[in-house]
């Protein structure tokens, strides 16, 4: 599951034996040995998604983009992004190999620190990849952790994944993280915007997740989130929409027990089911995924 290549060129193979290694599998970013190449693809991703988000991703993505010492020339120094970040929410950012089994993850979140992929994505791979890179991560995720309703809500994440762990329910819990932090999107006043991380992330989920007509884009439901399976490897078929981020506060709080047994009762959702019971903004056409089953 885990790729070492970035992290073993820059000698920090986490579990090698001679790298220095600290718990929670963190590494050192070690940023002084990125490459002018590596500096580049920073470059082309910052300066695309810069010119795509506004209208698209919310006023709190861009606000908290805006207020963090983003380049668009090189990649992130995790340590400066922290200061910033360490003032404004209590979250820092630390680097990791790439993905880390869920318990460690969980026990980051649930002390406000990010786990970040340290490596950057190949020229070749600009638009798709398995792992979070550092594009993701940092772009991706750590605008949205500058708000105050967003940090509470992935730090209760934290706590709810290593609970959701030991009650053997973490796909249903999963959900609720995909269909949120990662895809979700919110009602603006001024028309639908975007703040999951795995869509402000990529150029042409930007577009494809607000503006076009085959997704279905659904009001935000917990307990229907969690039946809702998901797609790794290409657009959601559905997208779940807050009518306000503080949405996410009632979340924080709640007792997921009873959702996860009343979950356990009901089938599974395929990512493009509708429901009658559902509330739908905009109905998909579907199309977009139904070219790609055709033989
Ligand atoms: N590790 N680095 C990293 N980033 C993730 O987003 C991540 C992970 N490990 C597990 C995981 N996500 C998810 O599968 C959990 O949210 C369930
Ligand atoms: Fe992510």
């Amino acid at each position: 599951m885990q790729t070492m290549t970035a992290s073993a060129k820059h000698g920090l193979a986490a579990g090698s034996g001679h790298a220095p290694q600290r718990p929670g599998w963190v590494i050192d970013q070690g940023w002084q040995h990125y490459t002018a190449q590596e500096h580049a693809v920073w470059a082309t991703l910052f300066e695309r998604q810069s010119r795509l988000l506004p209208g698209r991703a919310c006023d709190e993505f861009l606000r908290g983009m805006g207020d963090l010492p983003f380049r668009a020339d090189r990649i992130p120094d995790f340590e400066q992004m922290s200061q910033v970040l360490r003032r404004r929410t209590g979250w820092e950012v630390v680097a990791v190999p790439g993905l880390v089994p869920d318990e460690v993850f969980f026990e980051h979140l649930a002390h406000r620190r990010f786990p970040a992929g340290q490596f950057i994505r190949k020229p070749h791979e600009l638009d798709y990849l398995e792992e979070p890179d550092v594009f993701h991560d940092v772009f991706g995720h750590v605008p949205m952790l500058m708000n105050p309703v967003i940090a509470d809500y992935i730090q209760a994440y934290g706590e709810g994944g290593l609970r959701a762990q030991r009650l053997g329910v973490l796909d249903k819990l999963a959900r609720v993280y995909w269909y949120t932090v990662e895809f979700g999107l919110v009602q603006q006043s001024d028309g639908l915007r975007i703040y999951g991380a795995g869509i402000v992330s990529s150029y042409t989920e930007t577009c494809f997740s607000v503006e076009d007509a085959s997704p279905n884009r659904l009001w935000f439901d917990l307990a229907r989130v969690m039946r809702t399976r998901y797609r790794i490897d290409d657009f959601q078929e559905s997208y779940f929409v807050l009518p306000h981020l503080n949405e996410l506060l009632g979340l924080a709080n709640i007792d997921f027990a009873p959702l996860y047994a009343r979950a356990a009762t009901e089938a599974e959702l395929q990512p493009g089911d509708v429901l009658e019971t559902d509330r739908v903004l905009t109905r998909g056409t579907g199309r977009y995924h139904a070219a790609k089953r055709a033989p």
